[in-house]
């Protein structure tokens, strides 16, 4: 396949104005008829129609009525005769077959629980029939459907549902027409057995919406939250940024197979069920919080994506990015007090930097708006939706809240209802701010799109007592990545503050700065660091300050700053920023994992160390989730990616020995926390219960694990009967993993009485799958259980979701396991991605990157990791998904 370049963009040759498409639905061999209104597009040279299709079968095309002769050429329909048509609409019909049923890529239609489902971003409507399949053509659907009424009673697809009736032989139909003109990866369309939960609501303008939840018959009882989640969005949106609902219907539906976690097809969502259906015994906290964040996700793309979209694949953090920065700032502002809003700053930076950072650093390294790409699949990655979030996150620190949502504004008002560049963002930010420094520095703010890599900065702090200033240097560099050896200086906006010895915030004068209008120096600052070295001097300074820097993480780079044990044990203790408060004690752990690691393996845990996380867990004041997620060692990932040459299993060791430790040293504390940490009352998803259980069960864990190194089976027993009497999935899972986790041999009957009571649930047995995937490994065990549970009649490879709770979860979830010296990790990984790449490339591309970063093993795992690459490399017929991955890798 070849290689798709971002300087290459050119206007298509004919517009589609309008689209009426017409699905005669069956499973074996659906009829499309597909009735275009056309236009040339005068402002380019004269050419040839050339329509995308996949997959399809063709039976008919008639232009104006007539019928014309075309060709085929690669993945192109071509109409030679239609090059120099006059100006002025003419009408094409296509009619063609496709087989939903056969469709295992599950892009385009497919047919998933015995109903028919679409799935068309990026290029899934080329396999449903003809079309100019790129987002910058957007028309104006109306669209029939046709199917047998019984099996099918619900017929969805975007927009208004306009005329629908009775048909011959026990089909039925109807009409829908959607008067927002799309791209055709919006479209979609629904035709199952489905029921739905309904809720009106009336927006600020008066205006009443219909908001309906579409699930399988007996699954109306899990879709309470994602219909209070929609709802809560609707609001958001409105109040935030002034941005209505625009729609008299608004449709979600779950789906159980499918790619992605959800798609915002205009007025008709397309889900995950893993991201709709919940309930209190099925699902856990953070499955309640996923759903939250993605129905906001996709009903903010009803803004940033639908009306507004992209000009071509390249620009797609214009959508991705900037409604990941939405749905942070929803999830935040739901969160509501500043300490459960940390809480999710913290949970997303730690996203950032266990999927882009690695991702930034390895062979798939791309800038937020690529360069260029092959299988446009592949680019939806955590630098274009994660990294973009921050880029846009940065564009809001440089020109305030305020001023962003002005920035909003002016965008709307400039584009509303076309398709623009991530350009066209910037500026209208910008234009909307003319004072600001993200105006003064747009140009090179821009880099942030254009150049690949996580930006280093390194920080020296000096303190003159006699002159009574602190001098602080700032410097940064970025690593060269594909294709960009050198890197020009980014613009960073550095949130600091300064802390005295005895915790005090310092007030921030900066040198020859007059007093602000608040008569008082501000105790937090940004700087903004554009060079690649620059001076910032504070006075006024009575002591040698410790400097906080990167409050809040102020922008998505890597910062040697030099501070000692006390300096971050001050931190840990005082700083006013939550955000550094959580790293000081996460860079506390890692100093001391790494030592290790770097080292002869031991790790012993000073009494500083430990004080510190005593100190945490018995806080008087701290909120649980906060104590939970300092309590919470940095990852094998995470600590992994700080290394030059990773051996898994020294990680993996080096971390069970401080959790063993901490779980020793702190045994009588973690008792009391377990028990002053259950949650009371009827299960709710609110910040403060979330909490509670998290470190309720943390604690559990931590007794379990204690316990059965000694041999004590009172907190395994504990933990069993917990899981036994648990009256939500949240702390049921938590027994279990508290169990599994120990290596208890209650674990055994406690899978398997999980199993027997969830086994209808396929979103649970997905979680007993990946528990046992993700269990601590010992002696390989865990391997061995994975390669067994392959032949579990209740795995299948063919759906997304279970084939991520087995495969994906001991690939990427669990290191120790994967990466085994004798390479059978290696082997099982390179099978699989063969065996599904001739399912699903798209999965199997996404199944491919965990070998990423194989260069970086230390042997034998890094000759044993490449030979299995290059046997995936070897297959003639891979797909162009996989073969991209596996190339780049090989480089
Ligand atoms: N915009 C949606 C992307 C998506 C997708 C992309 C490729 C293949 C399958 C897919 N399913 C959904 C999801 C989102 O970001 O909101
Ligand atoms: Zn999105």
């Amino acid at each position: 396949a070849p290689l798709i370049r971002r300087e290459d963009y050119s206007a298509p040759a004919f517009w589609i104005k309008s689209v009426d498409l017409t699905f005669d639905l069956d499973p074996a061999k659906t009829l499309v008829i597909n009735k275009m209104q056309l236009e040339r597009n005068l402002d380019v040279p004269a050419q040839a129609l050339r329509l995308h299709g996949e997959d399809l079968n063709l039976t008919r095309v008639l232009v104006n009525g007539e019928s014309v002769s075309f060709r085929h050429e690669e993945g192109l329909l071509v109409i030679d005769s239609l090059q120099g048509v006059p100006a002025g609409p003419f009408t094409l019909e296509i009619r063609n077959t496709c087989a939903p049923e056969k469709n295992t890529h599950l892009s385009g239609l497919y047919t998933s629980g015995g109903g028919f489902f679409t799935q068309c971003e990026a290029e899934g409507f080329r396999r449903i029939t003809y079309f100019l399949d790129r987002p910058d053509v957007m028309a104006v659907y109306t669209v029939t459907l046709r199917a047998n009424k019984q099996q099918y009673p619900v017929l969805l697809s975007n927009g208004n549902l306009v005329e629908q009736g009775e048909l011959d032989n026990g089909r039925h139909f109807a009409k829908w027409n959607d008067p927002f003109p799309k791209p055709s990866y919006l479209f979609a369309l629904v035709a199952a057995d489905l029921v739905a939960r309904e809720q009106w609501v009336t927006t600020r303008s008066g205006k009443n919406h219909l908001l309906q939840v579409y699930v399988r018959r007996g699954d109306l009882d899990k879709t309470e939250h994602a219909m209070n989640s929609l709802i809560a969005s609707v609001v958001w949106d409105e109040a935030r940024f002034k941005l209505p609902l625009d729609l008299e219907r608004f449709m979600i539906v779950a789906v159980g197979d499918f790619n992605m976690g959800a798609m915002e097809n205009k007025g008709l969502n397309i889900f995950n069920t893993k991201y709709v259906l919940a309930n209190p015994a099925t699902a856990t906290d953070s499955d309640y919080l996923g759903i939250e964040s993605v129905v906001g996700h996709e009903y903010f793309h009803n803004w940033t994506g639908n009306r507004i979209t992209c000009r071509d694949w390249f620009q797609l953090s214009l959508k991705e990015g900037l409604t990941v920065f939405r749905d942070q700032e929803f999830s935040m502002d739901m969160a509501g007090s500043a300490s459960a809003r940390a809480v999710k700053r913290i949970d997303d930076v730690r996203t950032l930097r266990l999927s882009q950072f690695p991702e930034d650093a390895g062979p798939m390294a791309h800038p937020v708006r690529p360069d260029s790409y092959v299988e446009i699949n592949n680019f939806y990655t955590a630098t274009v939706y994660d990294k973009g979030a921050e880029v846009v996150r940065m564009m809001q620190t440089l020109v305030g809240r305020d001023g962003f949502a002005h920035g909003m504004t002016l965008y709307f008002e400039r584009h509303d209802g076309s398709a623009v560049t991530c350009d066209e963002f910037a500026q209208a930010i910008a234009d909307a701010n003319p004072q600001s420094e993200l105006a003064r520095l747009l140009p090179q703010f821009k880099r942030w799109y254009s150049q690949a890599g996580t930006p280093r900065v390194t920080a020296r702090g000096r303190y003159d007592a006699p002159s009574r200033t602190y001098t602080l240097l700032l410097e940064q560099s970025c690593g060269s990545t594909p294709g960009q050896a050198e890197k020009q200086p980014f613009v960073i906006p550095i949130a600091m503050g300064l802390v005295a010895r005895d915790g005090r915030a310092l007030a921030l004068q900066l040198e020859d700065e007059a007093l602000p209008a608040s008569g008082a120096y501000p105790q937090e600052r940004v700087l903004v660091l554009s060079e690649n070295r620059e001076f910032f001097t504070f006075v006024n300074v009575d002591e040698e300050p410790v400097p906080s820097l990167l409050r809040g993480f102020s922008a998505p780079v890597t910062l040697a700053d030099g501070l000692s044990d006390n300096d971050l044990l001050l931190l840990l203790q005082h700083d006013t920023d939550p955000f550094n408060r959580w790293e000081a004690g996460q860079r506390l752990a890692l100093a001391r994992l790494l030592a290790a690691v770097r080292g002869d393996g031991d790790l012993q845990l000073d009494q500083p160390f430990i004080g510190a996380m005593r100190g945490v867990l018995t806080h008087p004041t701290l909120d649980a989730a906060f104590k939970e997620l300092l309590l919470s060692p940095p990852s094998e990932i995470y600590i992994a990616e700080q290394l030059e040459s990773v051996d898994p299993q020294r990680v993996h060791a080096a971390r069970e020995a401080m959790r063993m430790q901490l779980a020793q040293a702190l045994r009588d504390d973690w008792a009391v926390a377990f028990e002053a940490n259950q949650a009371t009352g009827g299960y709710a998803p609110d910040p403060i219960s979330v909490g509670k259980r998290g470190l309720a069960n943390l604690a559990l864990n931590m007794l379990c694990l204690d316990a059965v190194a000694r041999g004590d089976t009172v907190w395994p027993g504990r933990a069993y009967q917990r899981f036994k009497d648990a009256s939500n999935m949240t702390d049921r899972q938590g027994a279990l993993w508290a169990l599994l986790a120990s290596h208890s041999e209650l674990a055994e009957p406690a899978l398997a009485r999980f199993y027997e009571l969830f086994k209808g649930e396929p979103l649970v047995i997905d979680k007993w799958f990946t528990l046992q995937a993700t269990a601590p490994e010992s002696g390989g065990r865990v391997f061995a259980r994975v390669k067994a549970l392959m032949n579990h009649p209740d795995f299948t490879i063919k759906n997304p979701n279970r084939a991520r709770s087995l495969i994906a979860a001991v690939c990427m979830g669990n290191p120790a396991a994967f990466h085994r010296s004798d390479a059978a990790g290696y082997v099982f990984w390179a099978d699989r991605v063969l065996e599904l790449d001739g399912i699903n490339p798209q999965l199997a591309a996404r199944m491919a990157r965990v070998m990423d970063r194989w260069s970086r093993l230390a042997e034998p795992y890094r000759s044993a990791a490449r030979e299995a690459v290059s046997r995936v490399a070897a297959k003639p017929d891979l797909s162009s998904d996989v073969r991209e991955i596996v190339t780049r890798a090989l480089a």
